[in-house]
């Protein structure tokens, strides 16, 4: 299999907690290798693209107020397999049952809010990570 490129977001519970070296050095030591990066803050229109999977779900709008809600750090990771390498990395969604060893079942759990927060972002295929990776940083 060749090379695969993915975006990964450090969302903005991860950026307020200061674990965004922590988060990169992981996803690093995993052996991918880092090929952007960038703090910046996300807007509504950005968000309203990335997540055209959830608009009209209930968590969508709580979801866009809580990216809306301090910077992001935007990323895109190489490797061979990265895309499900980082998914398993990163733990399931729910960060308080995300399995202890992952980012999110390691740093994570629910805050009592109405959306996950759930500390990153990962694309779901090589389709969804093109799309994405030409949203948060263009062709
Ligand atoms: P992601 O897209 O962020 O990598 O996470 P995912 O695939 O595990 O989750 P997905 O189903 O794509 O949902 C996107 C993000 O929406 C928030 N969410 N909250 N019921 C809820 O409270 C709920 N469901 C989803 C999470 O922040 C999730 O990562
Ligand atoms: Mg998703």
């Amino acid at each position: 299999m060749s090379t695969e490129r993915t975006l990964v977001l450090i969302k903005p519970d991860g950026v307020k907690r200061n674990l965004t070296g922590a988060i990169l050095a992981r996803i690093e030591a995993k052996g991918y290798t880092l090929a952007e990066l960038k703090k910046m803050d996300a807007t509504r229109e950005l968000l309203e693209a990335h997540y055209e999977e959830h608009v009209g779900k209930p968590f969508y709008e709580p979801l866009v107020e809580f990216m809306l809600s301090g910077p992001i750090v935007a990323a895109v990771f190489e490797g061979q397999r990265v895309i499900e390498g980082f998914r398993s990395l990163a733990g399931a969604t729910e960060p308080t049952t995300a399995a202890p060893g992952t980012i999110r079942g390691d740093f994570g759990r629910d805050w009592g809010t109405k959306v996950q927060q759930n500390l990153v972002h990962g694309s779901d295929s090589a389709e969804s990570a093109e799309r994405e990776i030409g949203i948060w940083f263009g062709n």
